[in-house]
């Protein structure tokens, strides 16, 4: 049984917002592993993770970082398996150094990037979900109810608190 998706993390303390995607995929029963794979302080991790994630069977990488957040692009540059990338948010600079790090990738090497922060991270979660799907007619029919129920726990009128 090979795991799906592969969700990496520059620093332990990107995972309260990675965790986010990780929620996602365990609502929607996907396969998984987290990982602290980091470009700065453990780049020959970094260089074997990407360079064995396609022949492990891994479909899609989610990578998260923050500040000078090299690992998404990095991680692109090392596999084929689509990357997916979550902006940490940071205090100096409120993840607008995050996003520009991960988002203006070189033609050739791309990374899908979401927004910054739980947001995005979720959203991570929900886009490997449906790259999956495309492959799982059981997950397509998992992520179609997740929706409709996002869609009918809205309400139509705003009420006072
Ligand atoms: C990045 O530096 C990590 O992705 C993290 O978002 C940021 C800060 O890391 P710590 O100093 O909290 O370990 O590499």
């Amino acid at each position: 049984m090979t795991t799906d998706v592969g969700i990496i993390m520059g620093s332990q303390s990107d995972w309260p917002t990675m965790k986010e995607a990780a929620l996602i995929l365990d609502a929607l029963g996907i396969s998984y592993e987290a990982k602290i794979v980091s470009a700065h302080r453990t780049p020959d991790r970094l260089w074997s993770y990407g360079r064995e994630a396609a022949g492990r069977g891994l479909k899609v990488i989610i990578a998260g970082a923050g500040g000078a957040a090299h690992l998404p692009g990095m991680m692109a540059s090392k596999t084929r398996v689509p990357v997916i990338g979550v902006p940490v948010q940071t205090k100096a600079l409120s993840g607008v150094d995050s996003l520009y790090s991960i988002v203006q990738m070189p033609k050739g090497y791309p990374v899908a990037t979401m927004a910054i922060g739980a947001a995005g991270a979720a959203n991570a979660g929900l886009m490997a979900a449906g790259i999956l799907a495309l492959m799982d007619p059981a997950l397509a029919e998992r992520l179609d109810a997740w929706r409709a129920a996002l869609s009918a726990s809205i309400p139509e009128e705003p009420k006072d608190d």
